[in-house]
């Protein structure tokens, strides 16, 4: 942090570096390893870590990793979700001193050779005079563009040795060294921020003009640049109902009248039969994932396709458009915005507004259902609390049913679908916002994988309301098998198979409870709320039945609106 002359923002460290912090990694984490409240926070496996920095990098970007040696690999599976994902983490290794590298020395690993195709970039430290630039141009590079994770690794030789160093103010970064020469020479390089061409823009708005029947989707893109005024306005301007993917959740508020939802495999009836018929779909910040565009020769099949994203790479990747803008999110609508009149189609949202934009779930009273559990947590809980989901149908009812105002409400793993996401996203949520409750809405497989994090939990105080949809199954993959593999059940029942949740959450010295009867929630809701004002994390396990479906559902590689489920 002293290198890159800004205040401790949010570190996280291995066990052994803050050990040996005083002694011999002075230069890398003097002063870096503290978090906000002053607390160095370690954590108890390393992969979870990762999560906890992406999510923290997916609330506020400029997030640090410091791990050494052994734990290098674990980090893997995390950096992979923060690339995916577009999250800016600056994760730095420690390997092996140099006289030992490729020798196959105790624990050597070549990260930054493993960790290339998830990263925008690697750099092994060799020179420790070398550090200090290369820690401002990871940082700058990570921040820039598309966002993305970017690994350090230093040999430890370099960790201990000292050298003379110019502290820089942040402004002056780009100004200097490697990194000033790289950004003046760039030309389309992530360094440098795409400059919209404004005839790309005007096109734009004259195909707006023509267009009876616009729809927008709102990607992850727009919550990165934070640009959710400014889609906002645009939605209202040209009168389109808007579709919004996983990454996308917050970047329009889903209580939105004008918003139909979730689109794609888990779309509602509403996104996707608006996908089918629209004339115009404007695409900001997405990357039509086949998620999204199921079957991409006939998605959208009747429209002229608008991709906006600040990535060049995304254009023509998996869906072939008709028009494109490179630029950021933010700034491309501000210079659309700045062009469109006012536009009116009623009879085009009147016809999409006609369909389910949420699936409605029978209620019952004697049988805890996923949506009951949800509307009481929207009940019960203040409406800005960040929710934290893992990976799985209780993920897919999360998002569906529960409806975020603002970037950074949702975090969840879209792209590489990492189970364990949610926990440690959770404490890094409360770690950078105490004042806001979260939730972490999990399923009984992904809470058994990162579940031990509890200990993190209670050892900071960093309380979360964790919420388990206990289906006593990997759900989401018997969904699969019941209705792709004609119930051919197999590895996904973990009957028998868990722990007694709430005496694990005991274990850890936190409260929690089992919750069988849909009158049993609030109780139990009201309980966690007081525990977490006190400091502590708690834990509802809910029993729900184990044959509850994901609905609606479209089977990967079919039309948007073939449903195998409505
Ligand atoms: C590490 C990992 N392993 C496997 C998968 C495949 N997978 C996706 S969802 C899922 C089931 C998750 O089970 P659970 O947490 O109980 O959630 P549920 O679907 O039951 O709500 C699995 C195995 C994955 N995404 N990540
Ligand atoms: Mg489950």
């Amino acid at each position: 942090m002293r290198i890159l002359g800004i205040d401790p923002g949010y570190a996280t460290i291995g066990f052994g570096l803050i050990e040996r912090e005083r002694a011999q990694y002075r230069m890398v984490t003097y002063g870096a390893i503290t978090t906000p409240a002053g607390l160095p926070l370690s954590r108890r496996l390393y992969q979870i870590g990762t999560d906890m920095e992406d999510l923290i990098g997916q609330l506020k970007p400029d997030v640090i990793s410091i791990e050494e040696l052994f734990f290098n690999t674990n980090l893997t599976t995390g950096i992979a979700t923060a690339y995916m994902d577009s999250s800016s983490v600056v994760f730095i290794s420690c390997n092996v001193p140099q006289n030992l590298i490729g020798r196959d020395a105790f624990q050597e690993v070549d990260i930054t050779g493993i960790t290339m195709p998830i990263t925008k970039s690697t750099y092994l430290v060799r020179d420790v005079t070398k550090l200090a630039d290369t820690v401002r141009e990871a940082f700058a590079l990570a921040r820039s563009g598309r966002p993305g994770p970017v690994v350090i690794d230093i040999t430890r030789d370099v960790t201990s040795a000292e050298c003379d160093y110019e502290p820089l103010p942040l402004e002056q970064h780009a100004a200097s060294g490697h990194l000033a020469s790289l950004i003046r020479r760039a030309y389309t390089s992530s360094l440098k921020m795409p400059e919209a061409d404004l005839d790309d823009v005007e096109k734009l708005v004259e195909m707006i003009a023509e267009s009876q029947k616009p729809m927008l989707i709102c990607g992850g893109g727009v919550v990165r640049s934070r640009a959710h005024e400014e889609f906002r306005q645009f939605v209202r301007r040209i009168d389109a109902p808007v579709a919004i993917t996983v990454m996308g959740g917050g970047g329009v508020s889903g209580r939105d009248v004008m918003t139909t939802g979730m689109i794609g495999m888990h779309g509602s009836v509403a996104s996707n039969m608006a996908c089918d018929n629209c004339d115009l779909l404007i695409a900001v910040g997405c990357r039509f994932s086949d998620r999204v565009a199921l079957k991409p020769e006939t998605f959208a099949h009747q429209a002229k396709i608008v991709h906006i994203d600040i990535d060049r790479a995304e254009i023509n990747k998996n869906v072939q458009t008709d028009h494109h803008i490179i630029g950021d999110a933010k700034q491309v609508l501000n210079l659309l915005l700045e062009r469109l009149p006012q536009y009116e189609h009623k009879e085009w949202k009147d016809f999409v507004l006609s369909f389910p934009r949420e699936t409605e779930y029978g209620e019952s009273e004697s049988v805890l259902t996923p949506k009951q559990v949800l509307s009481a947590i929207a009940r019960k809980c203040p409406q800005d609390s960040i929710v934290a989901t893992d990976v799985g149908q209780h993920q897919m009812w999360a998002i569906q049913h529960l409806h975020f105002d603002y970037p950074g409400q949702l975090l969840t793993s879209g792209g590489f679908g990492t189970m364990g996401f949610g926990l440690g996203a959770a404490i890094g949520a409360k770690q950078g916002n105490p004042d806001k409750t979260v939730i972490h809405i999990t399923g009984d497989g992904c809470f058994r994988m990162n579940g031990n994090e509890l200990a993190t939990e209670a050892y900071y105080g960093l309380p979360v309301i964790t919420v388990i949809f206990n289906n006593r199954n990997l759900g989401m993959v018997r969904q699969w098998q019941s209705l792709i593999y004609d119930r051919r059940y197999s590895q996904t029942s973990l009957e028998n198979r868990s722990p007694d949740f709430v005496k694990f959450a005991d274990a850890f010295g936190l409260k929690g409870r089992r919750v069988t009867q849909p009158s049993e929630l609030e109780e139990a809701i009201t309980e966690a709320l007081a525990e977490s004002a006190q400091g502590r994390g708690y834990v509802i396990d809910c029993a729900i039945n184990a044959d509850e479906m994901v609905h609606p559902m479209v089977n990967g590689g079919h039309h948007i609106t073939e449903f195998l489920l409505s």
